[in-house]
């Protein structure tokens, strides 16, 4: 059936809900989500922010200079939760963008849950299961859900998800930089706030040379690279020169869906290639396993549709013996306090991309920004549920736009 709306052309209705939790959970997501309250979500609001980055992040798909960030505010019972988006302004990491997220978000993934009876967090996300892809529109639901449930249930996301540690060793991500020279010395800087690892990015042109320099003035950092998917094994040679320089990984060197030809450069070369964009799901984790595709996982929650999913793969990684760690997206101090969390969980036993709020912001949103302890690591928050919230100030400060949903 087609109805014409007056927010868009035709379009289909809804399917029927799944019911009563979409069908039965991976063991792994239902098994964390056991005891947890259930949860009225009365209203709910879309705002964008912007926060300008204390210095320009270049990739090998281009240069962002300010983080636009979509958080989703849900209230119930008095409480009071928060989901940030990690889509970005263009499509350009994945195929979501912030608009694509928001439409998502206010059209699919929060009518069934704003207004309804009180639910648990798996009942709330069944009634929009069937939604496909829009992996980041929903994990902002789902980290505003798990927010408010474990504020209700007196539970910090780092207990739902499993997290056995209370500090998380921390790496930092540097961008593509004018020079090798202004590399080494971002590289320098880090180095002496206590980052435990340094994650450069390359690109076809920027990477055996840069390779070399770092470690010859750095010959015993523990260095590796990310190429956001910027080669193909045409470009195998260069991808094999690398092998020289005792990378601690090479981060997804080719395109998304190139599972066969990871697997077959990863039987090329010696470098452990680690997995970012391809793990888009806990099924594509299973194919990188099953084929071979890498030997370690970069688990970022809004690539794979949930904190959840990512602890699920998590599991999976650490079941086959592959390390995992936690990516990051420049998030806020809201995605950060989530993804700290996951980092706690065990098999996360290399640096994650978890770096402190001076690390992207002059100011954070939360009033308490993170802070690296000499030895590169940040706390777990204990806190029920995220264990942070915004200050009221800053989001006024740095609102661009502001839209209830009733
Ligand atoms: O590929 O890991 C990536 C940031 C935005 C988009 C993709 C990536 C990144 C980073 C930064 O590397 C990680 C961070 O948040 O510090
Ligand atoms: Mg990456």
């Amino acid at each position: 059936m087609n109805s014409a709306t007056a927010d868009g052309p035709a379009t289909q209705d809804a399917p029927a809900p799944v019911t009563p939790a979409g069908g039965p959970l991976p063991e792994a997501i239902s098994r964390r989500l056991q005891g947890l309250p259930a949860v009225r979500v009365e209203g709910a609001a879309l705002r964008t922010v912007e926060l300008p980055l204390v210095s320009p992040f270049t990739t090998s798909f281009g240069t962002q200079t300010v983080r636009h960030a979509l958080l989703l505010e849900l209230w119930g019972d008095g409480l009071r939760a928060w989901g940030e988006c990690v889509a970005e302004t263009v499509p350009a990491y994945s195929s979501e963008t912030l608009l694509t997220a928001r439409e998502t978000l206010r059209r699919h993934l929060l009518p069934p849950v704003v207004g309804a009876p009180a639910r648990t967090v798996a009942d709330h996300l069944a009634g929009s299961a069937w939604v496909r892809g829009h992996q980041m529109a929903r994990t902002t639901l789902e980290m505003a859900l798990l927010d408010l449930a474990g504020q209700a249930g007196g539970r910090s996301l780092g207990q739902i998800l499993g997290a056995t540690r209370d500090r998380v060793g921390c790496g930092v991500s540097i961008g593509i930089q004018p020079s090798l020279d202004a590399t080494l010395a971002l590289i320098e800087g880090y180095l002496a706030q206590g980052y435990q690892r340094i994650k450069l990015k390359c690109r076809p042109g920027y990477d055996v040379a840069l390779a070399r320099a770092v470690r010859e003035r750095f010959p015993s950092c523990p260095v590796m690279l990310d190429a956001n998917s910027a080669y193909s094994l045409r470009d195998l040679e260069t991808l094999r020169q690398l092998d020289a320089y005792d990378l601690m990984m090479i981060e997804q060197p080719l395109a998304t869906d190139d599972f066969v030809d990871h697997a077959a450069l990863q039987a090329a070369i010696r470098t452990p290639v680690c997995l970012d964009e391809s793990v888009h799901s806990l099924a594509a984790a299973h194919t990188a396993l099953a084929l071979r595709a890498g030997r370690i996982v970069n688990l970022k929650p809004g690539r794979v549709g949930g904190f959840l999913v990512a602890a699920a793969i998590h599991d999976l990684c650490q079941a086959h013996g592959w390390p995992t760690w936690v990516g990051g997206m420049l998030e806020t101090g809201l995605g950060r306090a989530a993804n700290v969390a996951l980092a706690g969980l065990p098999n996360n036993t290399l640096p994650g991309d978890t770096s402190a709020s001076d690390r992207y912001f002059h100011a954070d949103l939360i009033p308490e920004p993170f802070r690296l302890a000499p030895d590169g690591t940040l706390p777990v928050p204990t806190g029920p549920g995220l264990g942070v919230a915004p200050d009221p100030r800053r989001l006024q400060e740095t609102t661009l736009e502001y839209e209830v949903l009733r």
